[in-house]
């Protein structure tokens, strides 16, 4: 089969990484995804953490990939009379710029909705309409703390401790994708398009619903049992910081692996499995503790949790993390090893599923991307380059159009 998307056309008015992200998977399902930018500058991105002098930086080429790029200062009456055509094409809108920018551009949703009746509108904020911070500019890491992930990350020790994974930034992007893909199938039965607003503290939160779950059983119960804190230490009002701690019922934490005094990762994930309990035991040379009454149930092994790691990581000392895991594997112990971002470059897994894809690009030359993460019988994405700043700005004039001499003269006026 062809791509999913085929057909649709999408203009990302998008710029940084929340909004980018969510038309970079539109496009991989095969959307026609055309990159608004503004002209000479394009999306700051481009120049952000530069690798290389002059080339678009990794940070943009990773986001912007199977793109076209238009550019258009949009500020202008006759940039604006061209984005009113491109709105009247598109299929799908998605704007991530700051608070009010859009509106103050002249393009409200009421103006796009007129506009454009079946188009669907993706907007990203930092905060939803109507929060008392829905004025603020947001990043990543302010998501992270107002979605409720950075107070209860970390250790009880430590500050409010941010994710590396981007929870606020490519998570909103991804929300909003599958709000856009709920709207285009929304207007096959309706023929309307719709607004889809996603909000970054919202997105953080839909991730931080195990911590409302906490939350709501520290109110009822004043201690949380799967925590660190239980039994000895203090619960205050608020779900703590619970370190490395399994989130759910089965209690598991970050141990040390051979080598871990001078490989900052050498480190398993170890889950004790309630119903696994008496293979765990045997695979870590403790069988005794499967039938003693002080280690055997779970309710008995709370309090002993510390000691039982500490033991488990003396049976690691000798074994790689790699090691480990072979070890437990064959008693269904649920564990994974800590992988360094270098060895999930070189993983070769990875790189044969297409979760890390290989990029060949007429000026970088060869670099890695993440791949499409989900899987499908029926079609894998292909993924291209990203595109110059404004590689196909002619083209797209010409497509609604403009001759040559406009085309020359919009350049020369600085329109694109
Ligand atoms: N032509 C003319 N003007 C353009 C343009 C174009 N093609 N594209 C953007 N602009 C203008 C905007 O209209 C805006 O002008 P005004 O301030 O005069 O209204 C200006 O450029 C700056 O827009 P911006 O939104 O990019 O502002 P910023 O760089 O100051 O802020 C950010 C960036 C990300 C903090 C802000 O956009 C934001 O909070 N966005 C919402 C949340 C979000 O997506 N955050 C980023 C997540 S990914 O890290």
């Amino acid at each position: 089969m062809g791509l999913p998307l085929e057909g649709i056309k999408v203009l990302d008015f998008t710029g940084v990484q929340a909004g980018p992200a969510c038309c970079q998977m539109l496009a991989w399902f095969g959307a026609d995804v055309l990159k608004v930018e503004r002209p000479g500058v394009g999306d700051v991105t481009r120049s952000q953490l530069r690798d290389i002098p002059d080339l678009d930086a990794l940070y943009f080429t990773m986001l912007n990939s199977n793109k076209r790029s238009l550019t258009l200062n949009t500020k202008t009456s006759e940039g604006k009379a061209i984005l009113e055509k491109l709105i009247c094409d598109a299929d799908v809108m998605v704007e991530n710029f700051a608070p009010g920018a859009m509106d103050r551009m002249g393009f409200t949703w009421e103006r796009i909705h007129e506009l454009n009746p079946r188009l669907i509108f993706g907007s990203i904020k930092g905060f939803g309409e109507g929060s008392p911070y829905a004025d603020l500019k947001v990043y990543e890491n302010v998501a992270q703390c107002t979605g409720g992930a950075a107070s209860t990350t970390g250790f009880w020790d430590g500050p409010p401790t941010v994710s590396g994974a981007a929870l606020g930034d490519s998570n909103t992007g991804m929300h909003l994708l599958i709000g856009i893909l709920a709207a285009l199938i929304g207007r096959e039965k309706t023929g309307k398009g719709q607004k889809v607003s996603m909000s970054m503290q919202d997105a953080v939160l839909n991730l931080c619903r195990v911590k409302l779950r906490d939350q709501e059983r520290l109110d009822h119960v004043g201690y949380l049992e799967e925590y660190p804190q239980y039994p000895n230490g203090k619960f205050d009002e608020a779900v703590p910081r619970g370190g490395n701690a399994g989130g759910g019922g089965q209690p598991g934490w970050v141990l040390k692996c051979k080598g871990w005094q001078n490989d900052p990762n050498a480190y398993i994930y170890f889950t004790i499995q309630e119903q696994n309990w008496k293979r765990t035991c045997e695979a870590i040379g403790k069988p005794q503790w499967a039938s003693d009454p002080a280690y055997a149930t779970a309710r008995a092994r709370q309090s002993r949790l510390f000691g039982i790691f500490a033991e488990i990581e003396k049976w690691l000392a000798d074994k790689t993390k790699y090691e480990a895991v072979d070890i437990l594997r064959k008693s269904e112990v649920p564990c994974g090893p800590v992988l360094s971002m270098k060895e999930i470059e070189n993983d070769p897994y990875l790189r044969a599923c297409g979760s890390i894809v290989e990029v060949d690009e007429e000026k970088r030359g060869k670099y890695l991307t993440v791949g499409c993460p989900m899987k499908f019988s029926d079609f894998k994405p292909h993924i291209t380059g990203a595109p110059l700043l404004g590689e196909h700005t002619d083209d797209v004039l010409s497509s609604l159009g403009y001759s040559k001499d406009q085309i020359a003269k919009l350049h020369s006026n600085k329109v694109v």
